[in-house]
């Protein structure tokens, strides 16, 4: 790909800025993106993509430090290419992702008591069991790694938790994949989704509503959508923001979750010494996840909005103009990560942005780990080898980096 420092330039844009004129939603880039984000980060901190007229960030240090001031990047405008000031949001927004400070806080409030740590360790055994049941219940030899567990495990154990009933869970990927896409540009990607979408929104708003919701799971843990309601009804949130607030759990808590453990899965696959290294110390399941977060970044990037004219480096991106934020560049960025293109086990992955940073840091992190640690830790117990056996294919996404399929053998 090319990047060209331009001796003259448009007025909107800085002195000498790098722009490039590729589509980073294109197929080609979404396929492999390593290259264009490595031309990103050595362009500078800052570059003009200019398909788009929206500005970009690839380096660790500036998308660290524009994720962490809310006040000058704003989310309100929306974390897509869309710009909320101009543009009707296809869904209302939610009252998380999509919000600033005030707005932000009350939402956000309630799932962080909801979903922290402590909160979560009645659900641990649970899980932990249900992830024994569910590799024991897997064929032995050869099988789909991202179809046959990455999809299954979360699909069996996440809606259970929110309290969503049995019937109609088939529809969340696919409002996932949608709701992700339609974060980028309206391609092709969009596009292909728009036909179902009707249909499988309205799903999966029915879902929100305090009838739909199971009160208790597990013989009696109280679940995250009957916790969402009764945090209505003590007036921490209102009534009307219950089935948003229930929405954004469904809305990122699916596709997430099966690309995260698609990741460390594929990881391990390509990396058999840090397989081995699991089985002598199986406590590595957890951070092998968050290595695996930070190699792959599920979720690739995120749009912020400048709330004035903002300084990045040494250029300035003018009031109400789009930054998109390269959490997967800065997660592999040299300056930041040694070796960073390798799944190493022995290295400290925090402070990796795959899953954001500042205000809106994921909220369901938690979930997320215990949701992998349980089937992985299940998986190193049972399996001396996790070999590939078979050419993986990628599944394209506007935002998300995902796999269609990756064949792998579990050797006992
Ligand atoms: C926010 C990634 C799992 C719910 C975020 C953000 C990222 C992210 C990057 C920040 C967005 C921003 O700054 O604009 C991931 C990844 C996951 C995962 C990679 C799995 C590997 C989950 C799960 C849930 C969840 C399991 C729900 C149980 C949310 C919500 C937000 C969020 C509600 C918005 C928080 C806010 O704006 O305050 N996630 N997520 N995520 N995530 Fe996750
Ligand atoms: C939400 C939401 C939707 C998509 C992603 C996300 C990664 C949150 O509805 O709150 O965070």
């Amino acid at each position: 790909m090319t990047l060209t420092h331009p001796e003259t330039h448009a007025p909107d844009v800085g002195s000498g800025l790098p722009e490039t004129d590729a589509d980073p939603f294109g197929s080609e880039i979404l396929e492999d993106p390593g290259e264009f984000h490595a031309a990103l980060r050595d362009a500078g901190p800052l570059v003009h993509l200019k398909r788009y007229d929206v500005y970009a960030m690839g380096r660790y240090e500036e998308v660290h430090a524009a994720l962490t001031d809310w006040q000058s990047f704003q989310s309100g405008a929306g974390v897509g290419l869309s710009n909320f000031r101009f543009e009707k949001p296809w869904r209302p927004p939610s009252l998380l992702l999509e919000t600033d400070p005030p707005v932000h806080d009350a939402p956000r409030a309630v799932l962080s008591s909801i979903l922290n740590p402590r909160a979560l360790r009645r659900l641990r055994e649970h899980w932990f069991a249900d992830a024994e049941d569910f590799v024991e219940s897997l064929p032995d030899g050869e099988l789909d790694a991202i179809t046959d567990i990455a999809q299954r495990f979360p699909l069996r154990i996440f809606p259970d938790a929110v309290g969503i009933g049995a019937d109609g869970r088939e529809n969340l990927l696919p409002y996932g994949d949608h709701l992700f896409n339609a974060f980028g540009p309206s391609n092709e990607l969009v596009q292909k989704g728009l036909p179902r979408i009707g249909e499988v929104s309205a799903w999966v708003n029915e879902q929100c509503a305090r009838e739909s919701l199971a009160a208790t799971v597990y013989g009696g843990e109280p679940t995250f959508g009957g916790q969402i309601w009764a945090a209505a009804d003590r007036g921490d949130i209102t009534v009307e923001q219950a089935p948003t607030i229930v929405r954004s759990l469904l809305s990122a808590g699916v596709d997430t979750t099966v690309l995260g453990i698609g990741a460390v899965l594929a990881s391990f696959a390509t990396h058999p010494d840090q397989w081995e290294m699991s089985r002598r110390n199986p406590s590595l399941a957890r951070s092998a996840f968050d290595e695996a977060v930070r190699l792959e970044s599920p979720v690739q990037t995120f749009f912020r909005t400048a709330t004035h004219p903002v300084m990045v480096g040494d250029h300035l991106v003018p009031d109400g103009k789009k930054i998109l934020m390269y959490l997967g560049s800065a997660n592999r960025d040299p300056r930041r990560w040694r070796n960073p293109d390798t799944f190493d086990l022995t290295r400290d992955p925090s402070g990796h942005v795959g899953f954001g940073m500042g205000i809106h840091q994921c909220v369901g992190q938690h979930v997320a780990r215990l949701e992998a640690e349980a089937v992985v830790a299940a998986l190193v117990r049972r399996f001396r080898r996790l070999d590939v056996v078979g050419v993986p294919r990628r599944h394209h996404n506007n935002t998300l980096r995902a796999w269609e399929h990756f064949p792998i053998a579990l050797v006992r």
